[in-house]
């Protein structure tokens, strides 16, 4: 095979810090299932990344494997993809620690995540919290990446990433390949579902769809959910001024494959009474092969190890290049 004719890289990775809801999968496992064909694609389980914020030991290692089983029964398909747990892969930590030292004070400092999250936990404002957008241009840049597909939210992660690309290339040669983020065009930032100014997060549970729920409380939080307080109670997508109804849209649309206009359409004339449970089983429809599929490989830990260990062999054998590139350039001595 020629250069030419290699495919590009695409690699990205989620905090097994609690269960998967809508957001993660509109917002990211969707789409990366829908590329695994046309790129060699890395995707990993961020672990090391949930320490930043107090974690159950016995709960994190519980998610770790779901969230695995559930990268799967989305549509990740080990074979056409290098699945693999970060705690796995030394490499991640090493490069990770380099990289706190071309990162600045001033740019972690401007991180809306750290910000958001030090508000969060005001009890632990951890060193580990500050530094982590390190780690994760550490996992990033390892696999020399084309793309990176993430949600919105992530965007400014992945721009600091080229930045320490960047500045690391112009001190030491072409190292790394400057990454782009990779933004999906519909459910980028799903927001809670009763609360349409703040985005779907575990952290609100009442207003996040997991894609482990029952039906019926898919049905009951889409019920439940908030819409706008304007007199017109009509379906038209206008995020400024009805943000509630607008989301729901976006979720609908991201589901059924419709367009805004569609939905504008479809639903002339009926105010959001028989939108809001449209909505529900939309979703119910979608999520319900990902939840059976999940549970069913949850139950062959067997087959989980296997697809770990083998994830993690061929990311420690990727990731190892570059970690000795880098050292190699940083004046370490090679042992
Ligand atoms: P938390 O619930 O604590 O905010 P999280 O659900 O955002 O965490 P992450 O591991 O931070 O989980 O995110 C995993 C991926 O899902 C990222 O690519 C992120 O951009 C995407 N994502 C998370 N929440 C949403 C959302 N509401 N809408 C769209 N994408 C999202
Ligand atoms: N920071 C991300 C998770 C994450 C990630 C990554 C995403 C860690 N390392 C590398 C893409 C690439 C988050 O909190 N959602």
């Amino acid at each position: 095979m020629t250069e030419a004719t290699e495919k590009k890289v695409m690699l990205s990775g989620i905090q097994p810090s609690g269960a998967l809801h809508l957001g993660n999968y509109l917002g990211a496992i969707r789409n990366w299932v829908e590329r695994t064909d046309e790129f060699d694609n890395y995707y990993f389980l961020a672990d090391l990344h949930t320490l930043t914020v107090r974690q159950v030991p016995a709960d994190l290692r519980r998610h770790t494997l779901e969230l695995l089983a559930s990268y799967i029964a989305c549509g990740l398909d080990p074979e056409k993809n290098t699945l693999f747990i970060q705690s796995h892969v030394p490499a991640h930590a090493e490069l990770g620690w380099v990289l706190n030292c071309y990162t600045m004070f001033g740019e972690l400092s401007r991180m809306t995540q750290f910000k958001d999250k030090s508000a969060k936990h005001a009890d632990n404002i951890n060193g580990g919290l500050f530094t982590y957008p390190c780690l994760m241009a550490a996992d990033i840049l390892l696999y020399q990446p084309d793309y990176v597909p993430v949600g919105e939210d992530q965007k400014q992660h992945v721009e600091l990433t080229r930045n320490v690309a960047q500045r690391f290339n112009n001190l030491y040669g072409e190292v790394f390949k400057v990454p782009e983020p990779y933004i999906p065009k519909t459910g980028a930032r799903v927001m809670s579902l009763n609360d349409p100014a703040s985005k779907m997060s575990k952290s609100i549970p009442e207003g996040c769809v997991f894609l482990l729920d029952e039906p019926d409380d898919i049905r009951r939080k889409f019920k439940r959910a908030v819409t706008d307080s304007d007199t017109e109670r009509c379906v038209r997508y206008d995020p400024e001024h009805k943000p509630g109804v607008s989301n729901l849209m976006s979720i609908y649309a991201a589901c059924t494959g419709k367009s805004l206009a569609d939905i504008e359409a479809e639903f002339d004339g009926q105010g959001y009474g028989a939108f809001k449970p449209a909505v529900g089983d939309a979703v119910i429809e979608t999520l319900r092969p990902i939840r059976e599929e999940t549970r069913r490989i949850l139950a062959d830990k067997a087959y989980l190890e296997d697809v770990y260990r083998a994830g993690a062999e061929k990311a420690a054998r990727v990731a190892g290049r570059t970690l000795r590139k880098v050292y190699k350039k940083v004046g370490l001595v090679a042992r």
